[in-house]
């Protein structure tokens, strides 16, 4: 690479010349100081983990200074804080991000070099911290980022789950699920704060007296309480300018250990409480699908937005001595329905605790509030039953009554209500048993409701949010998600990183719409050439994973076609392995037309419970097993399954990426963030008209993506006059027919025949997903990608286009958006003083 880039010092301060070495050399001894005195190791006995955690020590120390400086300064300023409320952050690993934003990156790298370490196998032992399950986690991890980068005072708050999500084995092709343990070796990133901690309650009764002034003063006497202590962990934006907090709950018990019953000879009734208690924040839901409507995650989703509302309110108490000035001070932003309880709790305290009038703190709640939807699949929608509510939240669920008696009498009175209308906008479903609607709860008790993409806004506005936004018109507004370019451009690729700042500037980072001088080359031979040869490089980089994490010899000269992300029906992998199989029923069939040499590289989890997702995992698993051990198919055709996806594994597949396979069913994928990871690092997208798939081929020019199948519309209005029938479509596609045939007759499972016939009857008969209406133009546009990669040149235009076009969904953008539109905060760019 250039060296001139390297030495930049827009790019690294002091990365250069005799202040590099002096920089280095203190970096150096500060890391030795930490091994010895922190990880109590000699230099000679360290293990590479007790590097790691020697350099994690070493970059915090570098963070808290401002970090402190920070808290302080929002304090003396009377600032507006914004608070991001999720069930999951996945933030991955921290390491490069931390040096990265800190700009320590190089003169670490020699720091440790002189100590005959190097970076890069630090890098492999951290632990992921996957405390999400897919997009909306990260999503919430890239926000921090962006949060800090424009200097918003920022608090994440979540929980600190003991075990991420689960660890993914393929054992004999299958999916085999194990406890994750991050933790286990200590986390060198986080503070436990054991000064900060809060009572949860669950359960027990409502005491109702009168006050003076003749209202009702309501009482909540739980019958349980938890305890939730507070972890903090340091976000650093771009440049460390600002550094913000992740704040993790970790649940406990009030009382430990009951020493009556201990010494009673009870040991094990003396640890009870401990054990439930601790239960909580054990283990984070491992479904992005189905809610599981269990009494454990409801409690997970009380203990957290309680202890974070706690948290917050006393800060403002503290600063501002009411709560009035709430919302001109604080905003809340609901990351999906999960928090969403924390509307009804900040009306607990507003009324029951600091005796403000109903609509007063209504008007405050509202004012505070926004909630971001990231789904609109019917069977994702959190829904509680009635009963269990009334039994874990009994004050809440009355608060939740309340609520909705005053929205509905409000709502009867508007002209053109209707008795179906307000059972549609009625906090309360009524039928198989009664359950509180939490999409609704979080739309009435907040000012602004997002979509994450353009599509999916409308959406929202014609399904699920229809009637409630026809009653209370103007809430809802688009946020289109963006991706943090930090860790998904320049730590994960940072060859192209370095090429792209000769073209854009140094100064790429803080401002990423200079890409679109990327535009101007993409046709020069030149810079096609150096572009390719960093992606050449990159995929070979990826071989060798592939090598030796599965024994598969793949060739980097190869297409790698790739589709990483959870495993779901609507994301259609299996319309990926069904024009995988056809095409290697056509390589057989004409073994020696010109075929282009392929790797469909595949990764993801599936929930445990969902049969059908997790029969896809196995169905790539044995269709990869036959195809590569098929002679007549050489190397023109290869099937991977890289087993236990998560961030850092998506981090070294997308750069080494072809072709990004982003296929979902039209309308049901709410944005995709995986299509704009691939996009940015130069990958052709193959998808539908889909999420942010629609707005990321207005931006690369429709020649420079490969769109194909049926529209949101179309889906929706074939859903309805031809219902789901397969048949038609396989009928007129003998391809598809054949291709079935294989499938459902045992092909791909020798062992045993029948293994997807199942599968394959209910393409045939219930395609709810559109699989086999979409195959033939799927089979074709696949074609067309292939004339494309013959020509080589129109190839590499197209895919410096994409990297050209794609600064917009930086989410320095979308939090831009957020702070102007939704929180009423002002930013900071980076780059500006
Ligand atoms: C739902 C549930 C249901 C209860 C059990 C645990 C659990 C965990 C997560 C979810 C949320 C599913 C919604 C979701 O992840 N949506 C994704 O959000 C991304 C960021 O906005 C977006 O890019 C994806 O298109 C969307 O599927």
């Amino acid at each position: 690479m250039d060296a001139r880039i390297e030495a930049s010092p827009g790019v690294e301060a002091g990365s250069s010349g005799a202040g590099a070495l002096d920089e280095a050399a203190g970096i150096r001894a500060r890391i030795l100081d930490k091994l010895t005195y922190s990880v109590g190791k000699d230099p000679l006995a360290a293990s590479a983990r007790d590097w790691f955690v020697a350099t994690a020590l070493t970059v915090r120390d570098k963070m808290v200074e401002r970090w402190i400086a920070g808290v302080n300064e929002t304090k003396r300023t009377g600032r507006k804080r914004v608070y991001y409320l999720s069930l999951e952050f996945l933030i991955g690993r921290l390491l490069l991000d931390a040096l990265t934003n800190m700009e320590m990156v190089e003169p670490t790298r020699a720091a440790l070099a002189g100590l005959g370490v190097d970076l890069e196998d630090l890098r492999d032992v951290e632990p992921d911290a996957a405390l999400g399950n897919g997009g909306l986690g990260r999503l919430a991890a890239c926000f921090m980022e962006s949060m800090a980068t424009l200097s918003i005072a920022a608090y994440g708050y979540g929980i600190r789950y003991d075990h991420g999500l689960f660890r993914q084995r393929i054992k004999n092709g299958r999916q085999q699920e194990y406890p994750e343990d991050w933790l286990s070796f200590g986390n060198p990133w986080e503070f436990q704060r054991p000064e900060i901690y809060y009572e949860i309650g669950f359960g027990g009764r409502i005491e109702a007296e009168h006050r003076q002034d003749g209202t009702l003063k309501h009482t909540w006497r739980p019958a349980e309480t938890v305890e939730a202590l507070a972890y903090d962990t340091p976000i650093p934006g771009w440049r460390g300018r600002q550094i913000n907090t992740l704040r993790l709950w970790s649940a406990r018990s009030p009382d430990p250990l009951r020493l009556d019953k201990f010494n009673s000879g009870d040991h094990f009734g003396a640890l009870m409480d401990q054990v439930r208690a601790e239960s909580i924040s054990k283990v984070l839901y491992p479904s992005d699908s189905t809610p599981a409507g269990e009494e454990l995650r409801l409690r997970q989703e009380y203990f957290f937005a309680s202890a974070s509302l706690q948290d917050l309110v006393n800060r403002h108490l503290r600063q501002n001595g009411d709560l009035h000035s709430l919302p001109d001070k604080v905003a809340i932003q609901l990351n999906d329905t999960h928090p969403a309880i924390a509307i009804t709790e900040l009306m607990r305290i507003l009324v029951d605790w600091r005796n403000l009038g109903w609509a007063e703190a209504w008007n405050i709640t509202r004012a505070t509030f926004s909630y971001t939807n990231h789904t609109l699949l019917p069977e994702a929608l959190e829904t509680w039953p009635v009963p269990l509510m009334e039994r874990l939240l009994p004050r809440h669920m009355q608060i939740i009554y309340l609520i909705n008696a005053i929205h509905l009498d409000q709502s009867s009175k508007l002209p053109g209500s209707t008795g179906e209308r307000l059972a549609a906008i009625s906090l309360i479903e009524e039928g198989h048993g009664r359950r509180v609607r939490m999409g609704h709860l979080a739309f009435l008790g907040s000012h602004k409701i997002n979509g994450v993409s353009k599509l999916h806004t409308d959406l929202m506005k014609e399904t699920v949010f229809r009637e409630l936004d026809l009653v209370l018109p103007g809430k809802i507004t688009n946020k289109t998600n963006g991706i943090t370019f930090r860790r998904w451009l320049k730590e994960a690729n940072p060859g192209l990183t370095a090429l792209l700042m000769e073209v854009a500037g140094d100064r790429l980072l803080d401002d990423p719409m200079l890409l679109e001088k990327v535009a101007h080359v993409a046709g020069d031979a030149s810079f096609q050439e150096r572009y390719a040869a960093i992606r050449l490089v990159n995929k070979a980089a990826l071989a060798k994973l592939v090598r030796r994490q599965l024994g598969i010899d793949i060739d980097p000269g190869a297409l790698f076609d790739v589709q990483i992300k959870r495993i779901h029906e609507y994301k259609r992998q299996i319309l990926n392995l069904l024009e995988t199989i056809a095409v290697y029923d056509a390589i057989r069939a004409e073994p020696m037309r010109d075929w282009i040499p392929r790797v469909k590289i595949f990764a993801g989890k599936a929930a445990a419970s969902y049969t059908t997702a997790k029969l896809t995992i196995q169905l790539a698993n044995d269709v990869a097993r036959i195809v590569n051990s098929d002679p007549t198919v050489r190397d023109l055709l290869k099937v991977v399954f890289l087993p236990n996806y998560n961030v850092s594994l998506a981090e070294k597949i997308i750069p080494a990426a072809d072709l990004s396979e982003q296929i979902s069913t039209a309308g049901m994928e709410a944005s995709g963030t995986g299509n704009m990871k691939f996009a940015l690092n130069g990958a052709l997208t193959i998808g539908t008209l889909d999420g942010a798939n629609v707005e990321i081929r207005d931006r690369v020019g429709a020649e420079n993506i490969f769109i194909f199948g049926l529209t949101a519309d179309e889906v929706e209005a074939r859903r309805r006059h031809q219902g789901i029938d397969g048949r038609e479509a396989i009928a007129r596609s003998p391809k598809l027919a054949e291709v079935l045939e294989a499938v459902a007759s045992g092909v791909f499972s020798p062992e045993e025949p029948d293994r997807y016939r199942g599968l394959a009857d209910a393409l045939t008969h219930h395609d709810y997903f559109m699989v086999t209406a979409d195959f033939e133009s799927y089979f074709e546009t696949q074609r067309a990608v292939f004339r494309r990669w013959r020509d080589k040149p129109a190839w590499w235009r197209s895919a410096a286009l994409n990297t050209a076009n794609m600064g917009w969904f930086s989410s320095d953008r979308t939090i831009a958006e957020y702070a102007q539109d939704i929180w009423n905060v002002p930013v900071r760019q980076p780059g500006n003083g």
